[in-house]
């Protein structure tokens, strides 16, 4: 009995500090809002970049594009005086955009848990809440249940903490091997929930309409990876502590952990815009593919290099459709193929909903960034690779409210479609 006692009071205690700790984590930190990057001095450029720096006081979501973006920056409590007193010395404007991430997180779980209650998971995935990577596969699993002479599942690998990973195959079931192929991915960062959503929504209207899309299924097949970063997804979904997790989970130093798998393939690995610091969110690990789940990835964009016409991976936020080159100023020889096709996936979308995504090189519209799996697939013979990056949502920015899903991932759909067809006419069956 004294030992039960004894336990519950120790159970009460553990529990309300792991409670309070989580609860402290984000508390206070607010998201500042600056000019985008084209309409910036250099001194505040500077500034940015030492700031980033100091990741236990500033985190920039996102730095701005050239083109018009503004600057997203998450700066601890302790900073923001200074931070203020560097903007006003600069004369720059700014808005506080969240007041306190901490309790936009905590609201946003605490949310997303009841969602879960509303509507479980009963084989069928909708646009109503953010599933988890079990869900996800599941789902895929019961389309190919569901479909088997039209839809092929196959284990793909395995991630860091040993989670499989596995692709869906969409065909119309005539049983014609040699198509090209469209491929697609989507979390690859973390914390990018809309990316996995809209690449399930994309999965679901392929399959489940597919008479709809019978022109985009006739000499193509579509392979989709839903969650590359499946290690860093669940973690994600563990608390509001976790939510803002990007990369993935393999220890990187004896402090830190994980590795960007966006700057981890072995096309000019580990230059510009790649971070040499473990704990750093760009780290692009200690060599070319030491993350399992960029090998995956790697493997899928070789396996299908010959027939492989369009390689689009999704990520957040923008919103832009970026192509290569990622890694340097210079643009390929073909950027009027790519600006093509991407001009194609922006007026439908500007069309549907009046959205404007930035269209072009990743490195003329965002930054440079090397070792990226566009520029891999985009060198290893895919004539299209994009990275689409969605809209932003919520308070939180990398985590649209969930009534959002619907709109976003419908209005990306409408996007890649637009892009399929283009791609589709482009290059016929050779
Ligand atoms: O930095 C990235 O990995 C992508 N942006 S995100 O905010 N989702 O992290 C952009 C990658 C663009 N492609 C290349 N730079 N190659
Ligand atoms: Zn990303």
């Amino acid at each position: 009995m004294r030992a039960n006692i004894r336990g519950v009071l120790w159970c009460t205690i553990w529990c309300y500090c792991l409670a309070s700790s989580q609860a402290n984590l984000y508390k206070g930190y607010k998201v500042y809002e600056l000019p985008a990057s084209k309409a910036r001095s250099a001194n505040l450029d500077f500034m940015l970049s030492q700031l980033a720096n100091n990741r236990t006081y500033y985190d920039i979501y996102t730095s701005g594009s050239q083109t018009g973006a503004p600057a997203h920056i998450m700066v601890h409590p302790e900073a923001q005086p200074q931070f203020v007193a560097l903007l006003n010395e600069q004369a720059v404007n700014y808005k506080i955009i969240n007041n306190d991430v901490g309790h936009t997180l905590r609201s946003n779980y605490e949310r997303n848990q009841m969602l879960r209650n509303l509507y479980p998971f009963e084989g069928r995935l909708s646009t109503e809440r953010y599933y988890t990577h079990d869900e996800i596969t599941q789902y895929i699993e019961n389309l190919a249940q569901l479909y088997p002479s039209r839809v092929f599942i196959r284990t793909v690998g395995r991630t860091y903490e040993g989670r499989w990973l596995k692709t869906i195959r969409i065909t119309n079931g005539d049983r014609r091997a040699n198509k090209n192929v469209i491929l697609m991915d989507g979390g690859f960062h973390a914390r990018e929930w809309i990316s996995p959503a809209a690449v399930v929504y994309a999965i679901g209207e392929l399959v489940e309409n597919y008479e709809t899309y019978a022109d985009l299924l006739l000499d193509y097949d579509w392979v989709i990876l839903p969650v590359v970063n499946a290690d860093g997804y669940v973690y994600t979904h563990l608390s509001e502590n976790t939510r803002m997790w990007r990369k993935t989970r393999q220890p990187s130093s004896e402090s830190c952990i994980g590795t960007d798998p966006n700057r981890n393939f072995d096309f000019h690995w580990n230059e510009e815009g790649a971070s040499q610091d473990p704990c750093d969110e760009t780290y692009a690990g200690p060599k070319a593919f030491s993350e399992p789940e960029a090998i995956v990835v790697r493997d899928l964009i070789k396996s299908y290099a010959k027939v492989g016409k369009m390689y689009l991976t999704l990520h957040s936020y923008g919103p832009y459709i970026l192509y290569p080159w990622g890694w340097t100023l210079d643009v390929p020889d073909t950027v009027e193929d790519l600006h093509e096709v991407a001009q194609a996936g922006y007026e439908a979308m500007f069309n549907a909903t009046g959205v404007e995504y930035e269209i072009g090189p990743s490195t003329e519209v965002l930054y440079v960034a090397a070792g990226a799996s566009d520029d891999y697939a985009f060198n290893a013979g895919f004539p299209i690779s994009f990275t689409m990056e969605l809209p932003p949502g919520g308070q939180s920015l990398f985590d649209p409210p969930a009534s959002d899903i619907d709109g976003l991932v419908k209005e990306a759909w409408i996007g890649i479609l637009a892009m399929a067809r283009k791609v589709v006419e482009k290059y016929p069956l050779a």
